[in-house]
């Protein structure tokens, strides 16, 4: 059986894309490491995926991959990926985005897109920060941290990202984190397999603008701090309000069956034609 890093090299564009962008310790590359081994044990045709992804540190992962790859424009990977699975509903569909890419300048389409139920799978990085453009707050810095664009704290509330996927109508959400990288996995795999739409949160570090910001140490302290801080849901369900309060959810929000959008329009073009 092939070792875990035969299966990273086998789907890297090692030769054309790297050096990559990121700084060491960034967690966007053990997501990658995540995608690669769910799209290796689900035996995808690596013709058969396309993944999209918007602008920021977490948007560039496609590149380095060897599949289809869209690189598109800040906040429209989601509409790019519909048009996509519209046009070819066989090909799975992946989109890589940040919380900045898809909750701000993209707000309008994440929703939709859950709304929608389309058979595409949104693994969303949240380093609760923009990274690449220097530290600005995003729609999922915690309220009172600081960012560049609010040194005094950021007097906004956040997302909680699982529930606004839900509320508008997701089938598969899911949370984890870079630091419980076995679990990432199965959820990445869980993602993809799920008809419909589903949301995968994998909460990162950018030790680089959060950290620094907000005193938190490097990489390897924030991966301890997750490591403290995360909860599953199941453990969670057992124990009082109050020891639950500020933790980190992680685990499978919702997984419900509803019928998928390509399913929908072509049952309205064959019933349109007579079939
Ligand atoms: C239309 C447009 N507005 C603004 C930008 C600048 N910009 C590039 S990436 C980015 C934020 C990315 O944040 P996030 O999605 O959280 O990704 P991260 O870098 O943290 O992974 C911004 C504002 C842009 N490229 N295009
Ligand atoms: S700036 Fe932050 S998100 Fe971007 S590569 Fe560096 S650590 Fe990662």
């Amino acid at each position: 059986m092939a070792q875990r890093s035969d299966i990273t090299h086998k789907y890297l564009r090692a030769k054309k894309k790297f050096p990559n962008v990121w700084c060491a310790g960034c967690g966007i590359g053990i997501v990658m490491g995540s995608l690669i081994r769910a799209i290796d044990k689900l035996e995808l045709d690596r013709d058969n995926v396309t993944l999209v992804s918007g602008i920021g540190c977490s948007s560039r992962l496609p590149v380095y991959l060897d599949f289809n790859t869209l690189h598109t424009t800040h906040g429209r990977a989601l509409a790019f990926a519909t048009g996509v699975k519209l046009a070819n509903p066989k090909m799975h569909v992946i989109v890589i985005t940040g919380d900045g890419d898809a909750l701000a300048i993209g707000g309008n389409h994440f929703i939709h897109s859950c709304r929608r139920n389309m058979d595409i799978t949104c693994i969303l990085i949240n380093n609760q920060i923009y990274g690449m453009t220097g530290g600005q707050f995003s729609p999922t810095t915690p309220t009172d941290s600081h960012a560049a664009t609010a040194p005094y704290g950021n007097k906004e509330y956040p997302f909680d990202i699982p529930k606004l996927a839900m509320g508008a109508g997701a089938s598969y959400v899911a949370r984890g984190t870079v630091y419980h990288v076995t679990q990432l996995d199965q959820l990445i795999y869980d993602g993809i397999q799920k008809r419909g739409f589903s949301l995968v949160e994998a909460f990162s570090n950018c030790h680089t603008y959060f950290g620094r910001l907000n005193r938190l140490g490097d990489s390897v302290k924030m991966l301890e701090e997750m490591k403290k801080n995360a909860l599953p849901l199941k453990a969670a369900a057992k124990m009082p309000p109050d020891k639950v309060q500020g933790k980190l959810l992680t685990g499978v929000f919702c997984d419900v069956e509803r019928e998928e959008y390509c399913d929908r329009y072509d049952a309205l073009i064959q019933s349109l034609q007579g079939k």
